[in-house]
């Protein structure tokens, strides 16, 4: 028996409780019953965490395409596998089977070889939302090559940093990108980037837009009739369980961004047994996450993850604003999705629009509801429960990481008790998550707040970063001795439910105490005017540090004395005086990731003055709002 499916409290406390007291057994047996190995292991699993060493399933072969396609052939081959939705509602969208997968994944896969890729090479992938950048991503993974997406909104610096950093031998790539009502001029941006990265040999493009684009001679060819022209089979290249699969970048608050190592095996056992479970996932259900492949998120929950589970899932080439901002409920009523899954900052921005923008949509066929990415405050989550889900669908707010491949905290849908906003609430099946005080002492009991720590590996996390292991041990083994330090902050309940109170780097001690700024923005969230809201300490002579509240407003051109006073008076009563904001400036705008995060660092920069020393903000999605920030800091 395994636990490869939790159905029920006391099934997801007995897996749990055999998680922890034989984590070897617990995986092997999922690992045995639900994916098919060209061989298996010799040993389930090492690991050093003082040497940031990492190795589960050692000595078996596999490939995991034949687990996200092949073995679904005989059962499911006529099911969608990937639905393409288009940018353009007027365009049609796309039902890939399971069949045309297999088939469209192969020719790709031999396009690469013939193009002289082979196993372990790196290629990089700088694709719109189209089908052709999951195909691309299984196409590597067929091979053996190690895929590297990178998120098609970034610059070509941030490009060419990434291509040299993991020293990629070809590009795939397409002339465009639409996105709303703009089209943004890919193929251009690469060649700019490849202007600094001698060693790419090759360029695929993807005709999308249709639009003009230079083709270099002897190194860019169009995708199409390389396909058309190559075998619809390939056999898939036999990897050992801790090959490489991908490096996927994180760009952390300094430095250079970390090429995030994720092997074979383990990540595929993660990936596709959290999928299962968090989202519950049933034979005709229609998934949606609405993540780019850029990110993780999009690497395990809308290709490894949904397909190994022969799951259909949904990929999105928009944004949710365009036409109009009912898309995302458009797409759910047309395609009766099940599972939605979001980030919270897409929810905070469709919840500041009209209601007529959802009501005017059925969407009646969704089940489970999902977040991602922050903290969801508490505003946000009533709307998405009361608006999208009608009360009805459980929402999973689910902590992980780009390190930890896959959901570590996370109610089960209809399973975990008593769901409450603003809690991850408790860890999956394998996961050992402690609270650290700031002496590096274990927080036993509850309720507790420290930083959190998972203290046993589990098969998703990654394995090192890409040609610097030692920063890998640094940055998440050497803070805490014998454990795996996220960089989060978190609260534990009396139930032992875990709320993630938002970056460490980000805390602020006010006159001695420690206050996450998770928490703080969401009491701020709950004042009916306020859309968005970011806090952080300035160096005040008395208290040490002072909060500085950045606040965007639903109508910006009502701000006023009154609301600022208002938003002090509600932060007095949930949290207390010690907690009010100095100073409230409110704000077109925050600065934020290309993946949506909020910038706190650029914001503690303009709190203290420190204007000259911000940093690289052009790989913001909204650099421009930082100088108008500036100008009316308070
Ligand atoms: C998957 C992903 C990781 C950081 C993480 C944390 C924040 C993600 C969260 C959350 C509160 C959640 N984060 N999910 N915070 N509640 N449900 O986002 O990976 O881009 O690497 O970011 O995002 O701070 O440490 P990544």
């Amino acid at each position: 028996m395994d636990f490869y499916h939790i159905q029920s409290y006391s099934e997801y406390k007995e897996a749990y409780k055999a998680s922890v007291k034989t984590p070897e057994t617990f995986w092997e047996s999922i690992a045995e019953e639900n994916f098919s190995w060209k061989k298996k292991w010799n040993e389930i699993l090492s690991w050093d965490f003082t040497k940031a060493e990492i190795r589960w399933f050692d000595g078996a072969k596999l490939n995991i395409t034949e687990n996200c396609i092949d073995r679904h052939l005989d059962t499911r081959g006529e099911k969608t596998a990937l639905l393409f939705e288009p940018n353009s509602p007027s365009e049609a969208a796309q039902h890939i089977s399971y069949n045309q997968l297999y088939e469209k994944v192969c020719r790709f896969a031999n396009v690469l070889k013939q193009k002289g890729i082979e196993k372990g090479d790196r290629v990089c992938i700088y694709l719109p939302m189209i089908p052709e950048l999951a195909v691309s991503v299984l196409a590597c993974a067929r091979i053996g090559a190690v895929h590297s997406v990178v998120f098609a909104g970034f610059s070509a610096q941030a490009l060419s940093q990434r291509i040299l950093d993991c020293d990629c031998k070809m590009v795939i790539t397409s002339d465009g990108a639409f996105r709303g009502n703009k089209t943004i001029p890919l193929k251009n941006i690469v060649d700019n980037a490849l202007e600094d990265c001698p060693d790419v040999t090759s360029v695929l493009v993807v005709r999308r837009t249709g639009e003009h684009i230079k083709m270099k001679e002897g190194r860019d060819e169009w995708l199409l009739p390389l396909l058309d022209s190559a075998s619809i089979s390939c056999i898939p290249e036999v990897m050992d369980a801790e090959d490489p699969l991908f490096i996927l970048y994180t760009s952390g608050s300094t430095g250079k961004p970390k090429g995030m190592v994720h092997t074979t095996a383990g990540y595929m056992v993660y990936s596709a047994y959290t999928f299962k479970n968090v989202f519950q996932y049933q034979e005709e259900d229609i998934y949606w996450c609405t993540a780019d492949i850029g990110w993780i998120t999009g690497h395990s929950y809308i290709v490894y993850g949904p397909l190994a589970n022969g799951a259909t899932t949904v990929m999105f080439e928009g944004v949710p604003s365009y036409p109009d901002y009912g898309r995302f409920w458009e797409i759910v009523a047309k395609h009766k999705v099940t599972q939605f899954y979001t980030a919270p900052t897409a929810i905070r921005a469709l919840a500041k629009e009209p209601l007529e923008f959802v009501k005017k949509h059925d969407l009646t066929s969704l089940k489970i509801l999902g977040t991602v990415g922050e903290p969801i405050n508490e505003e946000a989550w009533h709307w998405y429960n009361n608006n999208i889900g009608d009360g009805l669908c459980p929402i999973v707010d689910t902590w992980w990481q780009t390190e930890t491949g896959g959901i570590l905290i996370s109610a089960l849908p209809k399973i975990t008790p008593a769901i409450l906003p603003t809690f991850a609430t408790l860890p999956l099946p394998g996961i050992q998550p402690v609270l650290v005080d700031d002496s590096s002492k274990e927080i036993k009991g509850n309720p507790a707040h420290g930083k959190l720590c998972i203290k046993f590996p589990w098969p998703g996390m990654a394995r090192t970063i890409w040609g610097d292991h030692k920063r890998y041990k640094e940055t998440y083994f050497s803070a805490y001795q014998n454990k795996y330090f996220t960089g989060d902050g978190a609260l534990r309940n009396d139930d032992g439910y875990y709320r993630i109170t938002g970056r460490v780097d980000d805390v602020i001690i006010v006159s001695g105490h420690n206050l996450g700024t998770a928490p703080i923005e969401d009491v701020i969230n709950t004042h009916e005017a306020v859309a968005e809201s970011a806090i952080v300490g300035f160096p005040h002579d008395v208290k040490g540090n002072a909060l500085y509240g950045f606040v965007t407003l639903k109508h910006p051109e009502f701000s006023s004395e009154k609301i600022s006073e208002e938003i002090n008076q509600l932060i007095s009563t949930s949290i207390g005086p010690i907690a009010k904001l100095d100073k409230i400036q409110f704000t077109e705008g925050l600065p934020k990731t290309r993946s949506g995060k909020i910038m706190r660092r650029i914001l503690r920069k303009i709190a203290s003055g420190e204007t000259e020393s911000l940093g690289d903000i052009s790989t913001l999605l909204n650099p421009e709002v930082v100088q108008e920030i500036i100008q009316q800091r308070k």
